[in-house]
């Protein structure tokens, strides 16, 4: 571990007189980012409690155990666990630091629905103490560590808590910071130590005191800055990739209007030195890249017109690729159709906001038995398919009765298919998969 923190040195005296348990962190909401962050932080010598509202997440947890595939960090928490430097609670602890990393959803209308930080925020309050810091990781609308501060100083009127204009002359009591993470779902444990980190103080104060957890871990870059520019910056990071995957499905849906090859002209315009054209797929999914471009769309409605346009182009992406689907089921009446892939990304078993397994369920509600899927990263079908008729297969099983193969996700099990296996069938690639 880095030095140990000053308190006196970043939030002055106030702070010294009353200090939060030092060496202390309690990570609020134990999800695909907390438990990675509280297991890493606890290997690097802090004392995490993680806490989540789930009984049986933290009965796992407890038992050194995970709810989450993710590589790397079974080991991890096993090991924190048995070193009892993790420990998960339904409880808020006292601590130093505070992490909020839970879920911020999609309300209706696509508004972003922050409940869970604001459940999180009247959690902490009652136990914060001076010098502690509190630090938002889940991906928020602009604003949120405004909101977080008015939460804190209303049920706290005790305390100083910094908020927007304040400088650091004037004494806070605590600190507040929003420092978005930025890792990459199978490669979290690793990206959480390499990558960068751009570190959003409510003041330069509040920012340097979250760099003190930070930067005890962290060996990219830590980069500070304020927590509206923080909070901007993961939503523009995200939004950025939206609309650039917009860009390779509109491609690929003009190519079909035209006649051309899409795989073709992109590999060849990417062969421009200044051109770098993603890759066309089914739409997209994963909880990230296909929901936050709303936030920042929340944000400045009319202003984000490009950024809403992919949102679109890529949610509308999924219904035309159904649509082909649907229309190779009818010039095959009596055949069926074999579905590869329903996570929203190769060699994940991750499901969530899955353009694949959106395909899937619509085709298993209109096609019921002629639909077999092929997933290796599942025993069972999700409960939404029950009493569809749609059927859970293997690849070989698949390949025998099908005469129509889609492939909607190129995991590494399906890459060693080959001209012969295919042989006699229709075959719909989205991903481009067959001819790499
Ligand atoms: N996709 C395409 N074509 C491409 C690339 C991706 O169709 O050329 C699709 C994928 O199949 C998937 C979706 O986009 O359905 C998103 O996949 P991804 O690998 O781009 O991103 P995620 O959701 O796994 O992780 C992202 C990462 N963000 C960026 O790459 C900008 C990660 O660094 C973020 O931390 C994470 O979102 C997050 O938590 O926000």
């Amino acid at each position: 571990m880095n030095a140990p923190f000053d308190s006196t040195a970043v939030l002055g005296h106030k702070a010294a007189a009353h200090p939060a348990p030092d060496h202390q962190v309690a990570v609020i909401g134990l999800g695909y980012i907390g438990l990675p962050t509280a297991a890493l932080l606890a290997s690097y010598g802090w004392s995490v409690c993680g806490v989540d509202v789930s009984q049986s997440v933290v009965d796992t947890v407890n038992a050194g155990g995970v709810h989450i595939e993710e590589r790397d960090l079974d080991r991890l928490v096993h090991d924190a666990i048995t070193a009892q430097t993790l420990v998960a609670s339904t409880e808020v602890p006292t601590a130093s630091f505070y992490m909020i990393a839970v879920p911020t959803p999609l309300g209706a209308d696509n508004a972003p629905d922050i409940t869970y930080v604001e459940a999180a925020a009247r959690a902490i309050a009652p136990k914060i103490l001076p010098g502690a810091c509190v630090i938002i990781e889940s991906t928020s609308p602009v604003g949120t560590t405004e909101k977080v501060a008015a939460i804190i100083s209303a049920l706290r009127p005790d305390l100083v808590v910094p908020h927007d204009g304040m400088d650091d002359e004037d004494d806070a009591d605590i600190a507040l910071a929003y420092c978005p993470e930025r890792v990459l779902p199978g490669r979290i444990v690793n990206e959480l130590v390499h990558n960068d980190r751009v570190i959003g103080g409510v003041t330069p104060a509040c920012a340097e005191r979250a760099a003190v957890l930070y930067t005890s871990f962290v060996k990219g870059d830590c980069l500070y800055t304020t927590a509206r520019v923080a909070e901007t910056v993961k939503l523009v990071e995200n939004s950025f990739r939206d609309v650039n995957i917009a860009f390779a499905n509109e491609l690929s849906m003009i190519a079909d209007v035209i006649g051309v090859d899409v795989w073709e002209v992109i590999r060849l315009a990417n062969r421009h030195p200044r051109v770098n054209i993603l890759q066309p797929g089914p739409g997209v999914g994963g909880h990230c890249i296909a929901v936050d471009p709303w936030f920042l769309v929340a944000g400045a409605p009319s202003a984000a017109r490009l950024v809403r346009t992919a949102r679109e182009v890529n949610d509308h992406k999924a219904v035309h690729t159904q649509n082909k689907v649907r229309a190779l089921l009818e010039a095959a009446p009596e055949g069926k159709v074999a579905l590869l892939g329903l996570a929203f990304k190769p060699d994940i078993d991750d499901f969530r906001e899955s353009p694949a397994l959106e395909i899937a369920h619509g085709l298993a509600h209109t096609h019921g038995d002629r639909i077999l899927i092929v997933e290796p990263f599942t025993d069972e079908l999700p409960g939404a398919f029950d009493g569809t008729g749609a059927a859970l297969v293997t690849l070989d099983a698949g390949l025998r009765q099908a005469e129509i193969v889609v492939v909607l996700v190129d995991h590494t099990a399906f890459k060693h298919l080959a001209p012969q296996d295919l042989a006699g069938k229709l075959v719909f690639d989205t991903r481009g998969m067959l001819r790499r």
